[in-house]
């Protein structure tokens, strides 16, 4: 008994977002997103999905660029001429403001295929024998559990609640970040709840409920590891499964300075493992051995970053030195390396030693003729 209804649960696409901190890459990380949304409304078709769940944060804000809304409009007709439902709950990044998105009823007119939670809390489809259930938020802070305050409608098979929130794990989420209680998820009536806010897929499924973050279909911040899924599910086997859209990845390589003997060297270290489609973020530690003094990280960036989507490197490299000074040292490279070196005793801060140092080492490299990269 009972119709199949599959479904697409997404969230936190973020479209709109700016990506100030991938500098170059900015517009392309923009364009990027409206991309991997239609590569969600390919797979809603090829699969012939009956309804896909926005859980929030669709948009980076309440009121997007003309541009972004434009694709959205898109997307949604795309799905309308093969009958998919979209329902769209807003987040904390597009929530129910004034200025809002949402609000601009005449927008949406020409997609009647996509229902948002605005001044509802519960939609129903009859015919997939369905029951959808939300609360929008109207700030990005509250303290309201945003699952408990639905009351089951009894002429719907299959019921879902959408909500954008923290499950409450102790240490991690806080009180007033729309709080979900693992308790009201195992009393709820839904058959699933498709939450959204957190960018990394989930499972807080507890006995006969399905409970998941879908996480960001894409990357959306430098740090995020398991981001890049949808979830696709079919309500009446209750079968759930994570798709893979995302195409960004992002890691971290500390490389140690001490033992590296030469620019290329470090160049290779640098790239290993490298892709178009990485982000990656290196941190250079250790005692820099003389052959690299005078290295330019800007540079070394620069040279190496046609290797990846995004590269970034940072000089964390020791700041206490102790010089050796060669057999035939000149007076000009002995007065020079002392000064500095009571200077960087005297900075206040650590970045004012990564200064200071460098200019230290810059010096070195030039009094002793040592080549720069
Ligand atoms: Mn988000």
């Amino acid at each position: 008994m009972g119709k199949e209804v599959t479904f697409i649960h997404t969230s936190d696409i973020h479209l709109g977002r700016s990506f100030k901190y991938l500098l170059g890459s900015a517009k392309d990380a923009k364009d990027h997103l409206n991309y991997i949304l239609f590569k969600i409304a390919d797979i809603a078709i090829s699969r012939r999905v009956d309804i896909i769940f926005i859980s929030g944060d669709l948009f980076d804000k309440s009121d997007p660029d003309l541009n972004t809304v434009n694709k959205f409009i898109e997307f949604a007709e795309k799905l309308k001429e093969t009958n998919i439902k979209v329902i769209i709950l807003p987040g904390t990044h597009d929530f129910l403001s004034d200025n809002s998105i949402y609000k601009k009823v005449d927008l949406f007119k020409l997609i009647p295929n996509v229902y948002i939670f605005r001044d509802q809390d519960e939609f129903f489809f009859e015919d997939l024998s369905l029951s959808v259930y939300g609360i929008p938020p109207i700030s990005n802070k509250t303290s309201a559990s945003p699952i408990t305050p639905f009351k089951k409608d009894d002429r719907a098979l299959y019921h879902v609640i959408m909500a954008h929130g923290s499950v409450q794990i102790e240490g991690k989420s806080a009180k007033d970040d729309t709080p979900i209680e693992i308790e009201d998820i195992k009393n709820s009536f839904a058959d699933y709840i498709a939450l959204g806010h957190w960018h990394q897929i989930q499972d807080f499924s507890v006995q006969n409920v399905h409970c998941f973050y879908s996480g960001s279909p894409e990357l959306i911040d430098l740090d995020q590891i398991k981001s890049g899924f949808i979830i696709y599910g079919n309500l009446k086997n209750k079968t759930f499964e994570n798709i893979k859209v995302g195409e960004r990845e992002f890691d971290e390589l500390i490389i140690d300075l001490s033992s590296i003997e030469s620019v290329d060297m470090l160049l290779t270290k640098v790239r290993k493992n490298s892709n178009a489609n990485l982000i990656r973020k290196v941190i250079l530690t250790g005692q820099k051995r003389e052959e690299l003094f005078g290295l330019d990280i800007l540079e070394l960036e620069d040279v190496a970053k046609s290797y990846f989507y995004f590269l970034k490197i940072e000089d964390k490299t020791y700041s206490d030195y102790k010089f050796d000074y060669p057999e035939d040292v000149s007076l000009v490279d002995k007065i020079y390396t002392e000064n500095l070196l009571s200077q960087i005793e005297n900075c206040k801060d650590e970045s004012e030693k990564l200064i200071y140092k460098n200019a230290l080492e810059e010096g070195i490299a030039l009094l002793r003729g040592i080549r720069k990269l």
